[in-house]
């Protein structure tokens, strides 16, 4: 029997690739100089689209795959997907919950650190040799201070239960209250902004939180606040965002995401307040071993008939 056909929108570690190859007929989206032709000559045949979060699959690119039966995303966040499209059209989807939680909050963890403690700044006093000739600047402590959360979903509750074990007061803004948290509620994000010491949002992207950090909520944080996303750049008015860092109207910010990446606003790499990351909150070789399984997993599970192990539609 011939093996399905996969379009790959980008390239997955080598050892997911080898597997998948051994298991069916690969289609390099990626490498395709012309993608509208590579599609015109492939699309008739795939079956399964296997991509990543950040590049998503959108209507476009699915209305050029009659035969789709399945798109597996190597991620939990499927703002990138045409979710409407696929359930309109009976297709699957499956994403990566629950691998990637807790490195996504450790990351989350190591910016609100990396910013408050200035370790980037400190790492360089040593190595330009500024230390000899006196001391550091005095940073900011993280143990104890107030920590508001937007969106308390499992990387939510994760990042919550480490700052509760470095003695921090964690309240946090969701869609509905969470009952069986031990964490304060609060329902208005500019409110919960000025009750907080650094605010971190961990929040699905998608048209649902789309500019929810509003150039409000990230004044009421205020001159000392630090602001951490470890969620999507669309959640946040990246302009309002810079603009108060620029201007010293926030204390820092330590970002993993943001709007176009990776071709990010260019004010970005200006900043001395802040801590950039790649996107890199699942980018262990742990987790990106077990997302890259999961992806491999629900496939397996569709082509054998079997129930598909983390669905989204
Ligand atoms: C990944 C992500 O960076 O899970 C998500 O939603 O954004 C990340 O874990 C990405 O999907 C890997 O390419």
């Amino acid at each position: 029997m011939s093996k399905p056909e996969v379009l790959m929108i980008g390239p997955y570690p080598s050892w997911d690739m080898e597997d998948l190859e051994s298991c069916y007929t690969i289609h390099r989206l990626w490498e395709a100089e012309d993608r509208d032709g590579f599609l015109a000559r492939h699309g008739d045949g795939i079956r399964a689209v296997a991509t990543r979060g950040e590049l998503g699959a959108s209507a476009a690119l699915l209305k050029k795959l009659p035969k789709l039966e399945i798109v597996s995303c190597y991620g939990v966040g499927t703002d990138a997907i045409d979710l409407r499209f696929a359930r309109e059209n009976g297709i699957r989807v499956t994403n990566t919950p629950d691998v990637l939680t807790e490195d996504v909050a450790d990351l989350g963890m190591a910016l609100m650190l990396a910013v408050a403690r200035q370790l980037a700044e400190g790492d360089a006093h040593v190595r330009d040799g500024r230390w000899a000739k006196g001391n550091m600047h005095l940073t900011t402590r993280v143990c104890g201070k107030r920590i508001g959360v937007v969106g308390m979903g499992r990387i939510g509750a994760a990042f919550a239960r480490r700052a509760a074990a470095f003695d921090c007061t964690v309240s946090y803004f969701a869609r509905s209250p969470k009952p069986d948290l031990p964490y304060a509620f609060v329902g208005d994000l500019v409110e919960l902004a000025r009750q907080s010491d650094f605010l971190v949002v961990t929040l699905a992207g998608g048209e649902g939180t789309r500019g929810i950090v509003t150039g409000e909520v990230i004044e009421a944080l205020g001159a000392d606040g630090i602001f951490v996303n470890i969620s999507r750049g669309t959640t946040v008015d990246e302009a309002a965002l810079l603009d108060a860092l620029e201007q010293g109207r926030i204390r820092g910010a330590g970002l993993d995401v943001f709007l176009n990446e990776p071709a990010i606003d260019p004010r970005f790499a200006g900043l001395r307040n802040a801590v950039l990351q790649p996107h890199h909150g699942s980018g262990t070789v742990e987790t990106r071993q077990a997302m890259g399984k999961l992806v491999r997993d629900n496939l397996a599970a569709h082509f054998s008939g079997q129930p598909l192990l983390t669905p989204v539609v």
